[in-house]
């Protein structure tokens, strides 16, 4: 035997395993495919001729709609099956050889199977008679568009520190000139996005596996349209900075990028509609809980806190010097925020004040310790 027969041999024993496996997988009464048949809409002439198994066609509806199904003729019964030619199962004798079935607008053109038993001549009508309702699979998605002109975002190096917010407090967002999100105030700091391992949002991994998609309704829960935000995520990401380890404790590589409209936009609708999932999957956090989307989104996102930030006002300015300095000699009425030894020499004292002033001033020439 050549090679080339030898192969059509293995290919027709495969094809009379597959043809048994339907036999087998079959639930309740064995079922033989009679896919010669093509039904039509109107009245279909059907023979059979084994009582024992239910023979099963295809019927391809053209469009949506809710189709009627009703068999006469003699001890035929009408069954109702699922799944396709190459995997049929778990026929379902229909009552009186009557049935209907709602085609949504994503299946239509699609093969469904219909089943009838007995031995003898049937005639199988098909009838349309009716609208089918709205079919949200059937809708094409819309891909959100990235509003920002997006720049390469490279970390201030002063930050040594993220802080995740909590919604649990009180905070607003404000949107500042610089096109970003501050906390609290359009001077806070700085809010921002951690697109790879934030707890509570791995949008990275969300991206990957499709899952920042979304529904939008009106007031009255009308369907609007379906959006997802996957292209502008992945425009994102690919301008963040990925450069150092930068995040808190417990979090790796940045992928980070200050708050912008489109990134809160995102936050907003999707979590919305999706809730709080922990970076397990695990868990939903809030749920059965109230949530806020206007200060909810917060949640997934941090602002830094500056290695010089004496008084703990989340910025680094001259103040900090002062305070410093003040610390140095009233230490019980101006407490540090953060470790007063900037200029690393071991000791706190009027110099680490002084030096401070100058990093305010000229960073690069006076870095902190
Ligand atoms: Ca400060
Ligand atoms: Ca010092």
């Amino acid at each position: 035997m050549d090679l080339s027969k030898r192969f059509l041999s293995l290919v027709l024993s495969l094809g009379v395993l597959l043809g048994l496996s339907v036999g087998v997988y079959a639930s309740g009464l064995p079922m033989k495919g009679n896919f010669g048949v093509s039904l039509v809409v109107g009245e279909n002439t059907i023979t059979v001729t084994d009582s024992s198994a239910v023979s099963v066609m295809e019927f391809i509806p053209g469009e949506a709609g809710i189709f009627r199904f009703v068999l006469t003729g003699d001890a035929c019964m009408l069954y109702s099956v699922y799944g396709s030619k190459f995997y049929m199962y778990n026929p379902q004798p229909i009552e009186n050889n009557v049935m209907e079935k709602e085609i949504k607008e994503s299946q239509a053109n699609s093969p469904m199977l219909i089943g009838v038993l007995g031995n003898g001549t049937a005639t199988l009508s098909i009838e349309r008679v009716g609208e089918a309702s709205f079919d949200i699979s059937a809708q094409p998605f819309e891909t959100y568009k990235t509003t920002a002109t997006l720049t390469k975002f490279t970390k201030d190096k002063a930050i040594d520190e993220y802080v995740f917010v909590d919604v649990t407090e009180s905070h607003t967002a404000v949107l500042g000139v610089d096109g970003y999100y501050h906390l609290d105030t359009a001077e806070g700091p700085v809010l921002y996005m951690n697109f790879t391992d934030a707890t509570y949002l791995p949008v990275a991994a969300a991206a990957a596996n499709g899952a920042m998609k979304d529904v939008l309704y009106d007031e009255n829960g009308n369907f609007i349209k379906k959006i997802e935000f996957i292209t502008c995520i992945n425009e994102y990401y690919g301008y963040t900075d990925n450069s150092t380890n930068q995040m808190v404790a417990g979090y790796t590589d940045g992928g980070l990028y200050p708050l912008t409209y489109d990134l809160v936009y995102i936050l907003q609708t999707h979590t919305a509609s999706y809730g709080w999932s922990d970076s397990s999957s695990a868990n939903y956090l809030f749920t059965g809980m109230t949530v806020d989307v206007d200060t909810a989104w917060m949640f997934p996102v941090c602002y830094g806190l500056y290695i010089g930030d004496m008084n703990g006002d989340s910025r680094l300015t001259t103040s900090d010097a002062v305070h410093l300095l003040y610390h140095t000699m009233l230490p019980e009425s101006y407490a540090l925020n953060r470790d007063g030894d900037v200029n690393g020499d071991g000791v706190l004292d009027s110099d680490d004040a002084i030096y401070l002033l100058y990093h305010v001033l000229l960073p690069e020439q006076y870095p902190l310790a």
